[in-house]
């Protein structure tokens, strides 16, 4: 990766590559696009560091089973589940044997897919001098603060309020002016929108919604 400008146009694109015809979720473009949005997260300063410390954790994680010895398992959601969940590879009650599973760290993601969806809709339809860290806070509490601690939905708060203006915002991420920073997100929602379907659905169908 260079250490250029870069488009968040670019980045969303990757949730696009994610799904097969067979509407299978690719693990490979999935975390890449979670590396880029680390990547724009870590441009908005350090008071976000402690997000991007998470987050760069789980990718890690993540990246490491896909480019590991099980590979081959690992190539999508589908048949990471299915993997995991027919070896016993998979801590259903509390973390003990298995406190790493893929299953469990992508359900991590997953949940931080729908604050990105809400946020980014959220920032595409608000009035020009709309405040993000508003957007951003109710974005939060409608999806990830259900699973956070007191302590981190505070801290998590107190660095909303350093989010620039929506118009500096929309500007950051670097797809030209706020009309076409709002086109973008209009043509990108929909598919970060059904990669979280997709993922919901197969998370409902096997149980696998509160893992510790
Ligand atoms: C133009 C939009 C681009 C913005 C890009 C933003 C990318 C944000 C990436 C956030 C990824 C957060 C992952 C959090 C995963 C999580 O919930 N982890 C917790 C549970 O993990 P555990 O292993 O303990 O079960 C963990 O406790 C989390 C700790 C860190 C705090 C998480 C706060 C999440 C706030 C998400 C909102 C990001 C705000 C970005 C502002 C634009």
């Amino acid at each position: 990766m260079d250490g250029g400008a870069f488009s968040l146009r670019e980045v969303l694109a990757a949730f696009q590559t994610c799904v097969t015809e067979e509407r299978e979720v690719l693990l490979g473009p999935y975390l890449r696009g979670w590396r880029g949005l680390v990547r724009f997260l870590n441009g908005l300063g350090a008071i976000f560091s402690f997000i991007s410390k998470d987050a760069v954790a789980k990718i890690q994680i993540m990246e490491s089973y896909c480019g590991g010895e099980r590979r081959e398992e690992y190539r999508t959601l589908q048949s990471m589940v299915r993997y995991e969940l027919s070896g016993g590879l998979v801590d259903l009650q509390r973390r003990s044997a298995h406190p790493d599973s893929g299953c469990r760290t992508v359900l991590r993601l997953h949940r931080a897919l729908r604050w990105l969806q809400l946020f980014l809709e959220g920032l595409r339809t608000a009035r020009q001098d709309a405040s993000t860290s508003a957007i951003c806070t109710d974005s939060y509490n409608a999806s990830l603060a259900a699973y956070h601690p007191w302590v981190v939905r505070k801290a998590a708060t107190v660095a909303f309020c350093a989010l620039p203006s929506r118009d500096a915002f929309l500007e950051v991420m670097n797809v030209g002016g706020p009309d076409e920073a709002v086109e973008m997100l209009g043509d990108a929602l929909p598919h970060i929108r059904d990669v979280y379907g997709i993922t919901q659905e197969l998370y409902a169908q096997h149980h696998l919604l509160d893992l510790p």
